[in-house]
C-alpha cells in the first residue's frame, strides 16, 4: 500500500499484500473394473446413478470397461472420489455383484 495520505505509512508502518493460498487440491480418477459376472445393465445404472451420466454416455463407458478392462467414470477431489468409491462398492455388494470401483491420483 502506498496511498499518499495513509497515516500508518507516515509512521513507517508498511502493509504488505497478503498472498492468497493458490495451490490446487490433488485430483483423483475414479474408475470401474471389468468382471465376468456383473450384468451390463447394472453397470449402466451405476454410472447413471452415481456419476450423473445419460444412458448413452453410461452405455459407452460400460462398453469401454467391458472391452478394455477398466475405465474412468470421473475426476474428483479426494473426498468426493472417496465417497463415490465407497457408495458404488456398497451398492454393488448390496446387490450381490462383484463390480469393483477404485480411485487413483490423476
Ligand atoms: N463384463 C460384464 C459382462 O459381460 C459387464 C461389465 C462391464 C462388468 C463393466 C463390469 O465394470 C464392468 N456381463
Amino acid at each position: 500500500m502506498s496511498q499518499e495520505n495513509d497515516p500508518l505509512e507516515d509512521l513507517g508502518v508498511v502493509a504488505e499484500a497478503s498472498r492468497p493460498e493458490l495451490k490446487k487440491p490433488p485430483l483423483f480418477k475414479v474408475f470401474l473394473m471389468n468382471d465376468d459376472y456383473t450384468p451390463m445393465e447394472f453397470v449402466v445404472i451405476v454410472l447413471e446413478t452415481f456419476f450423473a451420466m445419460s444412458r448413452e454416455t453410461a452405455t459407452r463407458i460400460m462398453l469401454h470397461v467391458h472391452t478394455q478392462g477398466r475405465g474412468v467414470c470421473g475426476v474428483f477431489t479426494r473426498d468426493v472420489a472417496d465417497t463415490k468409491v465407497t457408495q458404488v462398492n456398497a451398492f454393488s455388494r448390496a446387490h450381490q455383484h462383484p463390480l469393483l470401483c477404485a480411485m487413483e491420483e490423476a
